[in-house]
């Protein structure tokens, strides 16, 4: 199941004494299933573990090697002590504070995952490609349903990838059609492990109900718009017949790993050098006086495209750092303001 030389040795850090080695191969909130070579059972956390962890990151997440104690006739088991993990996918959570949330952990490669139909994004592509860098991950860009549009658009997208900054392979399916399955399933190498990430609705599940060649996992239809609506609520961790093993996760509404300072920087290095020259140090540079941006922009010494794309990625940005709370108080605050508008052009009317 992927127990490596590395893993191996790591052996003698732990405390192996009446105790086995497992695999985390479902997480459902705070249940756990654990598999072997032979079985797949039920699993809790063992009260040290759970107390001793000091974030979400120290407790067991799927694809993790465990050191357990079966009881109940080896039914079920308490999970004592997590292996150092090889590599890691894992995100900024939501909200203010720095704090991260393992995805899956002893991936070798992370398939990412877009429809090329309503999901298709460049930029959140490649902030999938950085994430699985950071942890050390294989990328392979996925790109499924293919069937919804025209050769053309497609031929399209592939050259979008190409000319961004991506390197990553890219891999184009249907899994209406079969069209590009082969070589997807040929991806797969036996005693690896394999991590489906991206959109909710973009075809994940299916993609794996595809390959084990029934439906046994829940797949739902998209609404009009292409928004998923998150069908697939655990991590599971499935061994494929021919011996290599697939991560199936929920899709993710967002993610959070640009900064509003540095990922949006990125590719902007012309854009922050100049406003180094603002006026005021908080300029947005959309309307100040003194902005040395629009000043760029307007003595012609920058692209107006390449600025309107840092605006659009700043927004962006914006909006996922944004706490709950901000957000609630910034739609108060516009409600406040329309009511405001409504009644003065009724004064003016009258
Ligand atoms: N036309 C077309 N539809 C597809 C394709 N792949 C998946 N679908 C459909 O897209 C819908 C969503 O598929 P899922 O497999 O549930 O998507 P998912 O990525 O697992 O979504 P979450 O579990 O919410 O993250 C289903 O109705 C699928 O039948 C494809 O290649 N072409
Ligand atoms: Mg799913
Ligand atoms: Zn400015």
């Amino acid at each position: 199941m992927g127990f490596d030389q590395w893993f191996q040795s790591h052996v003698s850090d732990l405390h192996q004494e009446g105790r086995d080695i497992a695999r985390i191969s479902a997480v459902d909130r705070g249940s756990y299933l654990i598999r072997n070579q032979t079985k797949e059972v039920p699993a809790e956390l063992s009260g040290k573990l759970y107390f001793q962890a000091e974030s979400s990151i120290d407790l067991p997440c799927i694809g993790d090697w465990v050191t357990v104690k079966y009881h109940n006739n080896d039914a079920a088991a308490i999970i004592h002590e997590v292996f150092p993990r090889k590599t890691i996918l894992r995100r900024k959570s939501a909200g203010e504070k720095v704090d991260f949330q393992m995805i899956a952990a002893n991936i070798d490669v992370a398939f990412i995952v877009q429809s090329c139909h309503f999901d298709f994004n460049v930029r959140r592509m490649d902030r999938y490609l950085v994430m699985a860098a950071d942890g050390g991950v294989e990328p392979i860009v996925v790109l499924t349903k293919t069937d919804l549009i025209t050769p053309e658009e497609l031929g399209k997208k592939l050259a979008a990838i190409t000319s961004s900054t991506i390197t990553a392979r890219v891999l184009a399916l249907s899994n209406v059609t079969g069209i590009g399955f082969d070589e997807f399933q040929q991806v797969l190498v036996p005693g690896k492990t394999y991590c489906l990430i991206g959109s909710s609705g973009v075809g994940k599940t299916t993609l794996l109900n595809r390959l084990i060649g029934q439906d046994a996992f829940d797949t739902k239809a998209v609404s009009g718009t292409g928004e998923g609506k998150h069908t697939t609520s655990r991590r599971q961790l499935i061994v494929l017949n021919q011996g290599s093993m697939l991560i199936d996760t929920p899709g993710m509404r967002e993610l959070g790993l640009l900064g509003v300072t540095e990922g949006v920087n990125q590719g902007f290095e012309d854009i922050i050098e100049l406003s180094m020259a603002c006026r005021y140090a908080d300029c947005s540079h959309t309307q100040e006086s003194g902005c040395a941006v629009l000043t760029a922009i307007a003595q012609g010494e920058l692209a107006e495209a390449h600025y309107s794309n840092y605006l659009k990625l700043r927004k962006e940005s914006e909006h996922y750092e944004m706490s709950y709370l901000d957000k609630r108080k910034k739609d108060r605050a516009f409600g406040r303001f329309v009511k405001t508008v409504k009644k003065n052009k009724q004064k003016g009317e009258t």
